[in-house]
């Protein structure tokens, strides 16, 4: 299978992380829809990465369904209970964590027109989705170590890949001060060796 991504990507991130996880041989192609030569919007007419196409030739986006493919392939570790309602809970928290990287990119677009034309209150505005989404995720992980069940799940992965994308791109948010539990949450999913090797290049 091939997976089309950049390597900055949070989202595809996730999908990078899952694969490493399970180990599931694959190719990567670097591609980001920014770039005028990008292959993407051919690929998804969203021209979004990433994008995955299966060794059949079926191609899937976005994010979560790309982690519903790799689920469904049956391959293990898995990172979706198989119960419904656990495995909704799971989606909740994934979501969360994808809307976290929403507001960031968008607060970094903002930050990355003329310094005339940002909009403050847009950022603003981004910043304190963020803001109370980090405090939903600090009450629901409470004192435990993942956040479903006692065990990682995809919510673990899009919650590390999001708190890392703001370190990335809004430092200034300084969220370690307020949130202990992700603090050490961060830290925990962040030694993994699948969270180490799809780090951004610096
Ligand atoms: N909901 C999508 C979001 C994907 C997304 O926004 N990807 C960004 C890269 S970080 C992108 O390709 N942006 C290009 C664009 O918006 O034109 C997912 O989970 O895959």
């Amino acid at each position: 299978m091939k997976l089309t991504a950049s390597l900055t990507s949070p989202y595809a991130r996730k999908i990078r992380v899952l694969l490493a996880e399970k180990k599931i041989p694959h190719q990567l192609e670097v591609d980001s829809p920014w770039e005028t030569d990008t292959a993407v919007p051919a690929l998804n007419p969203l021209g979004k990465v990433p994008v995955l196409e299966s060794d059949e030739g079926e191609v899937f986006f976005d994010s979560p369904v790309i982690a519903g493919f790799l689920e469904a392939l049956d391959q293990p570790p898995h990172f979706m209970p198989q119960d419904g309602m656990a495995a909704v809970r799971v989606r909740q928290t994934e979501a969360l964590a994808d809307g976290i990287l929403d507001a960031a990119v968008l607060a970094h677009l903002e930050r990355m027109r003329p310094a005339e034309a940002q909009l403050a209150s847009n950022i603003e505005r981004q910043c304190a989705k963020i803001e109370r989404a980090l405090q939903t995720l600090e009450t629901r992980l409470g004192d435990t170590p993942w956040f479903h069940d006692g065990r990682i799940s995809l919510a673990d992965v899009a919650v590390g890949c999001a708190l890392e994308y703001i370190d990335l791109r809004l430092p200034a948010l300084n969220w370690r001060e307020r949130f202990p539990g992700l603090t050490a949450f961060a830290a925990r999913i962040g030694a993994r060796p699948s969270f180490v090797s799809t780090r951004p290049p610096g």
